[in-house]
């Protein structure tokens, strides 16, 4: 049935019953000296690029071929359309590998056909902290698809991560694979329902009419909460600590420090907003939200070619109560012109989803560890993950 994912170390569907098998890796590392010092053989007409996320050239290169080549719905209807900042903040995270941005170019033309990366974190399962790479971006070009070349690339991403003497990693897929941790499901607001129906995001609910349907939408015009206001940088060890105590709380979750949380979580124009409320009278800050930016492509509409979606990211509420923190990043999503917020049901998001008019997609992300095996997987809500 799945004749590459049969080989690798990954929960297999036929030892899902026997529950002897204990948590932790599945195999353990090799001798460096035993990893694979070259890289695997592509097909005649391919070579190996390693890529340059500061040239924006290639930067570019990848950009379109992600905008032209990833991920669709099951209708394909829309297509994901990452930024080049956005992946250029994906890709680039403290300590990150050159060695782990991978592309295939056309030796006679140098276009670039397919790509796979990886990005260095410590992710902890229950009690034990892992350094992981999570995989990301893995992109064969439409007119390439079908001829194996993605396991080369699996292939590739797992031998220049082993050579940095990491033997896990974590990722997520729209699609079943052996074995999923956790499967969740997306959950979509309607920021701007008018513009959602009229690309076939959504539909007018039965014996609603669209000005009713704006009205249920509606939002106030600015957030609700006395001290309520975007992060900075002054914020960071105050929201790192936030997170580390919040996200102790889950069943996998990432192991933050201050380095981790200036990158993935200091407001960047269009990649990621984070905003925090800092008590009027103690000038605590107390709660934290945060989600990125990534736009979608409209496929075959003949008066809109994107979607512009806030995705949910990590947030944090001791005092605030979390529907109201949700509904003030609800509120300057809407401010900044977000025709809809998607969030997936992880953490503790199930608290809000319906109350905030979320409604559930078609969509589900299964979220899997490779060679790290937990029995029985964990729900949604033991999972403190996200990822891009
Ligand atoms: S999920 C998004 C993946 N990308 C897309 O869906 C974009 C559009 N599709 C494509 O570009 C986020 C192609 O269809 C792709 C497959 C490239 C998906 N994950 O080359 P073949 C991520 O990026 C297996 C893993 O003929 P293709 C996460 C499939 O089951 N495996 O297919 C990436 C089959 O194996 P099987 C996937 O359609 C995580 C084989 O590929 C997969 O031309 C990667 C068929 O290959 C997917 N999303 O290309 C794993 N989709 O055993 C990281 C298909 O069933 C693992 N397949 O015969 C960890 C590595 C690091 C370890 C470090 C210690
Ligand atoms: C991970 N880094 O299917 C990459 N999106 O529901 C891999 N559906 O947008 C991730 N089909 O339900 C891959 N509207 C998995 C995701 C792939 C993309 C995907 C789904 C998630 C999605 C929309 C549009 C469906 C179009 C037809 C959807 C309904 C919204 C409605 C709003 C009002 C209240 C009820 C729900």
């Amino acid at each position: 049935r799945h004749k590459f994912w049969e080989t690798q170390p990954v929960g297999q569907f036929r030892d899902a019953a026997d529950t002897s098998l204990p948590d932790g890796p599945i195999e353990p590392p090799t001798p460096l000296s035993e990893v694979r010092a070259d890289p695997y053989p592509l097909p005649a007409a391919f070579e190996w690029h390693t890529c340059d996320l500061d040239d924006d050239a290639l930067l570019v290169d990848l950009y379109s071929l992600l905008a032209h080549n990833y991920v669709e719905d099951d209708e394909n209807m829309f297509r994901f359309n990452y930024s080049p900042a956005f992946l250029r903040w994906a890709l680039k995270p403290p300590s990150f590998f050159r060695a782990w941005h991978i592309g295939v170019r056309a030796k006679e033309s140098k276009k670039l056909v397919a790509f796979i990366s990886g990005v260095p974190a410590r992710i902890r399962a229950r009690e034990d902290v892992v350094r992981m790479a999570e995989i990301n971006f893995l992109c064969v070009h439409k007119k390439l698809r079908s001829k194996r070349l993605a396991p080369v690339l699996i292939r590739e991403v797992t031998r220049r991560v082993h050579q940095e003497n990491i033997w896990q990693a974590a990722y997520t897929a729209g699609v079943v694979l052996p074995t999923p941790i956790t499967t969740c499901r997306y959950w979509h607001r309607s920021l701007n329902p008018k513009k959602l129906i009229d690309v076939g995001f959504s539909r007018l609910g039965p014996r609603m009419t669209m000005s009713r349907t704006v009205r249920l939408y509606k939002l106030p015009d600015a957030p609700l909460t006395p001290g309520f206001r975007r992060m900075e940088f002054r914020d960071v060890a105050a929201v790192t600590r936030l997170l580390r105590a919040y996200l102790a709380k889950f069943v996998v979750a990432p192991d933050f420090d201050e380095v981790d949380v200036e990158h993935w979580l200091l407001p960047q124009e269009d990649v990621v907003d984070s905003y925090l409320v800092e008590s009027p009278e103690t000038h605590e800050v107390t709660d934290f939200c945060s989600f990125y930016t990534l736009p979608s492509s409209v496929l075959n509409n003949a008066t809109y070619s994107t979607l512009k979606a806030a995705y949910s990211y990590y947030n944090v509420s001791t005092k605030t109560p979390l529907q109201q923190l949700m509904n003030d990043a609800l509120i300057v999503a809407k401010q900044k012109n977000y025709d809809v917020f998607n969030a997936l049901d992880v953490m503790e998001n199930e608290s809000f989803l319906k109350e905030l008019k979320f409604g559930p997609g078609d969509g589900q992300l299964h979220y899997y560890l490779y060679n790290y095996r937990i029995r029985n997987g964990i729900k949604p809500s033991e999972l403190g993950l996200v990822l891009l």
